[in-house]
């Protein structure tokens, strides 16, 4: 049964190690966390996997000019990248960093198989690079001012001995990947931009250096070092047993997604989908481009001294309102705002008010009530049915929307529902049932509905926020194990036991006083 279960293979970038993560990594990394935990709860078998880039000039640089080594420098940066991601609750199976073994091995292995096939040659390389992109651009592709047209820096004139990818053989077969696959690339527009870029003329990449050496040496030709690109992407083959566990391998290959920022979508789709082809291995299934963070119209960015640090975000506010509003507030692939006003808005309306009054008014009730026991509950009214086919409809609806990646609609759609719990509450006011002994039934039903309602309201949050979905399992009692919870027990009303007992409210937010 085992062999059969469905498999899910999502990667996010490996994040360069050249400062320190702001919020807008913290971003990329839970919007994957998210659907890597959905995909769980729906039953899939999950990679997920994240890590670091390590190599390239403007590492080596920043290193010396500490005076370190490039990997001692790394090794402290990359601590707090893994530091971050347990604070933050990302679930990844693997982090893999460019500078192990293990993936030296499968760069180089790659290097050498398209050499041999004939698609990598020597040449000499005279053109314009951009060291803190780490890109080569051509004169056309240039800003306004004539300076790289990502981060608007200089650039410098290069010229070198160097390997070639004959990437130009592989134009038309990606353009047409692109074209006959509409899943292949999203969202739609960044689909448009790749097929125009393409349509430019694809030139061969230049994918070796010699002016520095940190990097993964070319085989057989020491002094050149690996083009970071070329390294960095052929990092989603390595943990899944690209060279050492065939199975597994053919188990997780192709990705299903590999979610990046918009402004890589261009290496992600063209350059590995290039190399994927030389290599004879097919292309992931989907790369998906979201946006960027912006504060005041800007992205973040360390030279722009606007960076938001996730780790004190964390440490006022907590790691379940950080990941709540990053995927409630942006709409995936479009660029979004950070805003710290808008955070505390959301903490104390959606968070302290809306779910946490829920389960706090839910479980003081029946404890008050009838003595933290759920009694048998009947069909009841109107009101009550359409109230749990509300419940249903949201999970199944919910399901859908997180398998089209609309993840900031899931989340609304969920907390329409956790509104749409509290008028019931308001409309069927349980105090004035509980006054009178020929109502009991009634607030049987309706104390239970609310129960169940919560039990799945936390099923479908667990994917967002996993410690807040955690607490309010706990506080229900419920007694299957929180890990093996799945989607479709969302999707059923009424799986908490008759005469089962709750547990008595623990706050879930703390109201944020703005001073
Ligand atoms: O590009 N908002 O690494 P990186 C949203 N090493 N996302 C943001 C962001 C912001 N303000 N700032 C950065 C690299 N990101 C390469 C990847 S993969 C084989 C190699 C996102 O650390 C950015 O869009 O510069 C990108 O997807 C990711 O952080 C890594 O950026």
């Amino acid at each position: 049964m085992c062999e059969n279960k469905k498999t899910f293979y999502i990667t996010t970038p490996i994040y360069y190690p050249s400062a320190k993560l702001h919020i807008g990594h913290a971003y990329c990394t839970t919007i994957a966390d998210a659907v890597a935990r959905f995909k769980r709860l729906a039953g899939y078998d999950v990679f997920f996997l994240t890590g670091s880039d390590e190599h390239g000039q403007k590492l080596q640089r920043t290193a010396e000019s500490q005076g370190l080594k490039p990997i001692e420098y790394i090794d402290k940066i990359v601590a707090g990248f893994k530091e971050l991601w347990q604070r933050l609750e990302i679930s990844n199976d693997d982090f893999i960093r460019t500078s192990e073994p293990r993936h030296h091995k499968v760069v180089q292995e790659i290097f050498r198989r398209i050499q041999e096939k004939g698609d990598i040659y020597k040449g000499e390389y005279t053109g314009l690079y951009c060291t803190p992109c780490e890109s080569y651009w051509t004169e056309l592709q240039l800003d306004e001012n004539g300076c790289c047209p990502d981060c608007h820096r200089p650039v410098e004139k290069v010229s070198e001995e160097a390997y070639f990818f004959k990437m130009s053989k592989y134009a038309d077969a990606v353009l047409k990947h692109i074209e006959d696959n509409p899943d292949f690339l999203e969202p739609k527009s960044r689909r448009n931009e790749m097929i125009n870029f393409i349509k430019q003329g694809l030139e061969d990449l230049c994918i070796s250096r010699t002016s520095f050496d940190w990097g993964i040496p070319v085989p057989g030709d020491e002094k050149h070092v690996i083009y970071v690109w070329f390294d960095a992407l052929t990092n989603y083959l390595t943990p899944i047993g690209f060279l050492d566990d065939e199975k597994k391998f053919a188990k997780f290959w192709p990705a299903d997604l590999h979610l990046v920022g918009k402004e890589i979508v261009r290496f992600h789709t063209i350059i590995w989908g290039c190399i994927l082809m030389a290599l004879g291995i097919e292309l992931p299934k989907k790369v998906y481009g979201h946006g960027w963070l912006i504060i005041e119209g800007d992205k973040m960015s360390k030279s722009k001294g606007n960076v938001v640090d996730p780790m004190l975000l964390i440490d006022e506010f907590g790691a379940d309102a950080i990941r709540y509003f990053l995927l409630r507030e942006i709409t995936l692939g479009q660029d979004g705002n950070f805003n710290r006003d808008a955070l505390i808005t959301r903490i104390n309306s959606d968070l302290a008010n809306d779910l946490g009054n829920l389960l706090h008014r839910t479980l003081n009730m029946i404890g008050k009530f009838q003595k933290g026991i759920l009694y048998p509950a009947t069909e009841g009214t109107e009101l009550d049915q359409s109230f749990r086919a509300e419940a249903i409809e949201t999970a199944k609806e919910y399901r859908r929307m997180m398998e089209e990646m609309q993840i900031s609609d899931a989340v609304k759609i969920v907390w329409k529902f956790i509104g749409r719990s509290n008028k019931y509450i308001d409309e069927t006011m349980p105090w004035k049932l509980a006054k009178d002994e020929n109502s009991a039934q009634e607030l049987s039903n309706v104390l239970y509905n609310l129960a169940e309602s919560l039990r799945i309201v936390g099923i479908l949050i667990s994917p967002f926020m996993p410690a807040t979905a955690k607490k309010i399992h706990e506080q229900l009692k419920i007694s299957a194990p929180f890990e093996e919870i799945k989607l479709e027990d969302a999707e059923t009303f009424g799986k908490i036991e008759v005469n089962h007992e709750v547990g008595k409210p623990e706050q879930l937010f703390p109201r944020i006083e703005v001073k």
